[in-house]
């Protein structure tokens, strides 16, 4: 199955509210592959958004993309995930937006967090 650098989920991604985010996606599979930050607002950042052929051609075997926005305003447990084909239902991973540092939580801060992510494995 696809996955990214190894992991299924992938790989957790963790960042701040107003955090700008650089992330490299090197595409090593056989597939064209987008992905998509599902619930992120991209404020003129829409080229960042992932749906292939729609704000973006499909990152190529062999070919690299590397998506760029700023989280303004959110903050809270996301996802990324694939926006291509079927590789939209199995590749994918959680999207950490933790508030600005110093700013607390509007709740008691949890003793522990876990993001569960509920999904399915697609197979070939
Ligand atoms: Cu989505």
């Amino acid at each position: 199955m696809v996955t990214v650098n190894g992991k299924f989920p992938g790989p957790h991604i963790v960042a701040r509210e107003g955090d700008r985010l650089l992330i490299k996606v090197n595409n090593h599979v056989s597939n064209n592959i987008t992905i998509h930050w599902h619930g992120i607002r991209l404020l003129r950042s829409g080229w960042a958004d992932g749906p292939a052929y729609i704000t973006q051609c499909p990152i190529q075997t062999g070919q690299s993309y590397v998506y760029n926005y700023t989280v303004v305003g959110q903050r809270g447990t996301l996802f990324w995930h694939a926006h291509i084909s079927w590789l939209r239902a199995s590749l994918y991973g959680p999207l950490i937006i933790l508030p600005k540092l110093n700013v607390p939580y509007p709740f008691t801060k949890p003793y522990k967090e876990l993001p569960i992510l509920f999904g399915k494995i697609t197979s070939l």
